[in-house]
């Protein structure tokens, strides 16, 4: 039977948008306040909330997830070269070019696409002071070995899980491990406050340096304490944050409705793979990833993005291109190929499909329809 294209673009996701009588109320209080920003009353219940639901000790606010990741970074005073994955968003490469430290790229395990443990120590150098790992897909990474090989070198650990909104590994929050965790809330992520970031700490002292960064350095009304910058969470993101919230646990059981159907009529295709929740992990469902392999598959997967894109299906290849290929880290040492087979092999082969709680199961099968009728 010939399958038809989506009369609409099917995007790989769309955001959760809570009731608008519901966000109302809270901007009526905004409104009545007249309080726009600088830690407002949607603020605090915005970052008490999340440190509860996030399971972390300490949590501060932020505009995005960049600008956490620089002052994160300026916090633990980080310098000279970090360890980072080639296979992340731009954001994670870039803000430590933007603190004057060299990006160091570290080769992927194969199977869960974030940075090897495996490697890490043979590009330790006496310049090296941290590693920037990110837990890719929403899945974690080998924190346990990471923190042997910080501890051993006396490296600083930060971990981006831009992704990780709400991972779990044996009931702890994701944002506990590492000295600073960094949590974006773009409009693109599961939980998001349009856009929007947080760091979690396990100290009040370090949780202190970064409030502090935040706002300018500023220290009460009269003292500027050291060089920060504005990363200020705004009311109006605060409210939406706190509306998004109470949705998302109904989020997370409509996307494992649909997981579950992705992995039903996928899991058998040969050439194609899905991602495996680890042990002990309590996976977030932020995406749906499948990796091609053109060999077993015979198409490739840039054939398969562009046979979506007729079908009004939008998947997206994250993260292609990798960050060590960009012109203007390709020329780094680490960045030749030769030292990162392994992401140079996943950035071909990822493609995320559409998944966002509104899709319905219906649309879920299509999409399988179509990816299995390719290759008549
Ligand atoms: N580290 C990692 C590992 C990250 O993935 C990110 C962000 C960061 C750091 C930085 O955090 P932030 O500073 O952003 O807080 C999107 C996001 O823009 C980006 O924030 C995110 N990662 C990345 C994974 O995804 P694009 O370029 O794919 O976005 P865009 O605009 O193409 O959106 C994808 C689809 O989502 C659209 O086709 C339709 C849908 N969409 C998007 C937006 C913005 C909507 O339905 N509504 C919307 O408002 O990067």
């Amino acid at each position: 039977m010939k399958i038809t294209p989506f009369p609409h673009p099917v995007y790989i996701t769309r955001p959760i948008l809570p009731r608008l009588d519901i966000l109302n109320e809270r901007l009526s209080r905004i409104w009545q306040l007249k309080c726009l920003t600088n830690y407002g009353e949607q603020h605090k219940a915005l970052e008490s909330g999340l440190q509860e639901h996030l399971k972390v000790p300490y949590l501060s606010l932020f505009n995005n997830g960049t600008v956490a990741l620089l002052v994160a970074l300026r916090a633990l005073g980080l310098s000279q070269e970090v360890i980072t994955t080639p296979f992340t968003f731009p954001a994670t490469p870039h803000v430590l070019a933007w603190s004057g430290i060299a990006p160091v790229f570290c080769d992927i395990d194969a199977r869960s696409m974030n940075i090897d443990v495996e490697k890490i120590e043979s590009m330790i150098t006496p310049r090296t002071t941290g590693i920037l790992a990110v837990h890719v897909f929403g899945l974690p990474c080998n924190v346990e070995g990471i923190k042997k090989i910080a501890d051993r070198h006396g490296l600083k650990v930060i971990y981006d899980a831009a992704h990780a909104f709400g991972t779990e590994i044996s009931g702890k929050g994701i944002g506990g491990f590492g000295d600073v965790t960094m949590f974006s809330f773009h409009a693109t992520k599961l939980f998001h406050t349009a856009e929007g970031g947080a760091l979690s700490v396990a100290e009040d002292g370090l949780k202190n340096q970064i409030d502090l960064l935040r706002n300018f350095g500023i220290r009460g009304e009269e003292a500027v304490l050291i060089p920060g910058i504005n990363g200020k969470m705004n009311e109006i993101q605060a409210a939406l944050g706190l509306a998004v919230l109470d949705c998302i646990e109904a989020e997370k059981e409509n996307r494992k409705i649909l997981r579950d159907i992705y992995v039903s009529r996928l899991k058998d295709i040969p050439g194609i793979h899905l991602m495996e929740d680890p042990p002990k992990v309590k996976p977030n469902y932020s995406y749906f990833v499948i990796r091609i392999s053109e060999r077993d598959y015979g198409l490739s997967r840039d054939d398969v993005y562009r046979r979506f894109r007729e079908y009004n299906v939008f998947a997206r290849k994250y993260f292609y291109p990798l960050g060590s290929n960009y012109p203007c880290y390709r020329t780094l040492p680490s960045s030749d190929p030769v030292c990162l087979p392994v992401a140079n092999r996943v950035a071909k082969e990822v493609l995320c499909l559409p998944f966002y709680g509104e899709l319905d199961p219906g649309s879920v099968n299509k999409i399988c329809d179509i990816l299995m009728g390719m290759k008549r």
